[in-house]
């Protein structure tokens, strides 16, 4: 049974026990679910970074408030990527930026809103914390459900060297019909948690794995597909396979549905205007790429290389990317990089 439905079955019979007669509740049910602070420690995970965590957490109920009451309308500006902001990415970014501070764990942050790293001198730490405050923010005017992505390392000597260099944990919240919380951290694996009715995060699912292959997958940037007869072929090779689209146009819930799942691939393939691709190597591909790592998954570029070997030149360079299960990701990057 997993986390889900236990929590589900305990929520039923607590329910149905309570209202109709006092039924013993049943042992499998008796322990309470397990905050995310509590999953942590227990699996030994450093206290500072449960801090760290446990802020950016907060942040993402703060957001996900916003998001539920905010106005999700354009405000004029422009990131520092040249991308249109909503008011919705102003005050998500703030939020985290806010968070981190009151953490005082971290030397300086960079946000995907921001052009430089933030010096915040956390008199308790020297982190370094990247994130994406809310990846997808085009998308809330429809509805659709978008997502935030962190990545946490020792220390902000980040460039030029690979982005993996002292990159400890990864995680980014889903705000859909569920809020969930997924964490990686450095060879400790994958996990799930969500929000419950009193602000709480509880796992709902441990040691979260990909499978090698797929039968879904998510096809980004298809403006590639005209340009580059191998992304063509690739794109083909799915749909002569029937493989399922699974493609909304935000990467965290497009991602979350491979975990979710437990299979699948995504791709952001780099276009002749884009000759990098669109995605950001520090704020979103590099800690979704920790994240599958964990899970069992593979990140490559579409050169062959591996997402976390990139050397970090710019903190806002992007990099091509394809994602998820890993004999897929090794088979199809094969095709586009022979
Ligand atoms: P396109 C959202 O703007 C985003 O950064 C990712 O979340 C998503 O995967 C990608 O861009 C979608 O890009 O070109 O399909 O709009």
């Amino acid at each position: 049974m997993t986390l889900n439905n236990r929590f589900y079955q305990e929520k039923c019979y607590k329910d149905f026990s309570t209202s109709y007669f006092s039924l013993p509740t049943p042992y499998f049910l008796m322990s309470a679910p397990l905050s995310f602070n509590h999953f942590l420690r227990e699996r030994g995970v450093d206290s500072n970074v449960r801090s760290l965590l446990y802020h950016l957490a907060r942040g993402v109920k703060y957001i996900n408030f916003s998001i539920r009451a905010g106005n999700t309308g354009k405000v004029g500006s422009e990131n520092s990527s040249g991308e249109e902001q909503v008011a919705l990415d102003v005050l998500a970014d703030q939020l985290i930026l806010d968070e981190l501070r009151k953490s005082e764990l971290c030397d300086c942050v960079a946000s995907e809103e921001q052009v430089a790293c933030t010096d915040v001198s956390g008199p308790r730490g020297k982190y370094f914390v990247a994130y994406d405050p809310l990846d997808g923010s085009s998308l809330i005017d429809t509805n659709l459900a978008v997502g935030s992505i962190f990545g946490i390392w020792e220390n902000s000597e980040v460039l030029e060297k690979p982005v993996e260099n002292g990159m400890l944990a990864a995680c980014f919240a889903v705000y859909g019909p569920r809020i969930t919380f997924v964490i990686s951290i450095k060879g400790k694996g994958t996990h799930e948690f969500e929000l419950n009715d009193v602000g709480e995060f509880i796992l709902t699912e441990a040691d979260i794995t990909v499978a090698p292959e797929t039968k879904y997958f998510a096809p980004g940037n298809l403006r590639a597909y005209a340009q580059d007869p191998k992304y063509k072929a690739v794109t083909d090779f799915w749909l002569a396979e029937q493989r399922k689209l699974r493609y909304s146009g935000g990467m965290v819930p497009d991602l979350n549905h491979i975990l979710a799942k437990g299979n699948g691939i995504f791709s952001y393939p780099a276009d002749n205007e884009n000759t990098n691709g669109k995605l950001r190597l520090l704020f979103e591909c590099a800690p979704m790429a920790f994240v599958f790592e964990e899970a069992g998954g593979a990140a490559l570029n579409q050169a062959g290389g591996r997402i976390l070997d990139t050397i970090v030149t710019d903190y806002h360079q992007r990099t091509p990317i394809f994602i998820g299960s890993k004999k897929e990701v090794e088979d199809i990057v094969q095709m586009m990089s022979s």
